[in-house]
């Protein structure tokens, strides 16, 4: 049985009226997903665990199935945007029979080892697969505010491309299922790395009587460097040639002392310096004093890249 609105609604985009897609799952994320492809004239078919959800995505001209396999049996695309990878295994279970043939995109949180299992999954019931992360936040959805890294099938993102790029800013990372979680992952790290460290500098500024907000906007001039400082670093990483940036670490060591004891007696922690001196001394003791701070990379733990 479908739930079809009575309402009609003008298509914004008709060229999309014989495009038919589904989403499962409307929470905050879906229901934005589900509403950009109607506001963009798709034939769009809705489940959720929790029926009234769809209530205004079918006021809104979406279709509502009532099982999650009857939404999945009606479009060649499903989108599936679910809480967590627990979620997602329940749901998927329930349309195990519906799946043969279509392209499934998994937008959930999840990691890149579940997103390679998924791809599994679906091939050996005769599906293809697409995993994407999102980027941004549910207001933002159909604009370049949301970014969506994607891998899996090829031949799945080139047929539907142009569908998913309704979605915000896409970009597709390659076959292995799991590189779009790989991306997710690394950038939001990369994000908190930043974050707690801001906020570690913070303590020390405040300690001192400093205004946070002055200082921030202070160190906000400096943030224009960046991208050409971690490009040059990115660089020496990828060619193991370790040009002296930021100074040699002969120069760029003698200041941690200073560092660690001016936030020792403020009573600030010292981990994090304490980290980066202890990485710096290694590095001068195998012989590299002469290098930069991205010579660093060398002395970090980590397993050799996938092959
Ligand atoms: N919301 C955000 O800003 C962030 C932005 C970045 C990406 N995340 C990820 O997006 C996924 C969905 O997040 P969400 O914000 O839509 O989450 P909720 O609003 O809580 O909706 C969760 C939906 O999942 C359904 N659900 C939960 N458990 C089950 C289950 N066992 N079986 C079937 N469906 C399930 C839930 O259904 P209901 O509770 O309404 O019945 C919602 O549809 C997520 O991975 C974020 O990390 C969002």
């Amino acid at each position: 049985m479908t739930t079809t609105a009575t309402t009609t609604t003008t298509a914004t985009t008709t060229t999309n009226s014989d495009t038919r897609v589904t989403v499962l799952g409307l929470g905050a994320m879906g229901s934005a997903i589900a509403r950009n492809f109607l506001d963009r004239g798709y034939r769009t078919t809705v489940w959720n665990r929790t029926a009234s959800k769809s209530t205004p995505l079918v006021e809104a001209g979406a279709t509502a199935a009532a099982t999650a396999a009857e939404a999945v049996a009606a479009s060649p695309l499903v989108v599936v945007c679910l809480l967590d990878s627990t979620a997602l295994d329940e749901v998927l279970a329930s349309v195990e029979p519906a799946v043969k043939g279509k392209v499934l995109v998994n937008v959930t949180s999840g990691s890149a080892g579940q997103a390679r299992a998924n791809e599994r999954w679906a091939g050996e019931r005769g599906a293809e697969y697409l995993d994407g992360k999102i980027m941004g936040d549910p207001p933002y959805v159909g604009t370049d505010r949301v970014m969506f890294p994607f891998s899996g099938s090829r031949s799945a993102f080139e047929a539907h491309e142009s569908t998913l790029r309704e979605l915000g800013s896409v970009a597709y990372h390659g076959e292995d299922a799991g590189l779009a979680a790989v991306e997710f992952m690394a950038q939001v790290a990369l994000a908190y790395e930043l974050l707690i460290g801001y906020l570690h500098v913070l303590k020390l500024v405040q300690a001192e009587g400093v205004d946070v907000v002055e200082f921030t906007e202070r160190f906000a001039g400096s943030l224009p460097a960046y991208p050409a400082l971690l490009g040059s670093m990115g660089q020496a990483v990828k060619s193991g040639a370790y040009a002296p940036d930021l100074g040699s670490l002969d120069v760029q060591a003698a200041l941690m002392d200073d560092l660690i004891a001016h936030r020792e007696s403020l009573g600030v922690d010292t981990m994090r310096m304490r980290e980066v001196k202890e990485l710096m001394d290694r590095r001068i003791v195998d012989g590299h004093g002469d290098q930069g701070f991205s010579s660093l990379f060398e002395v970090l733990g980590g397993a050799a890249a996938q092959v």
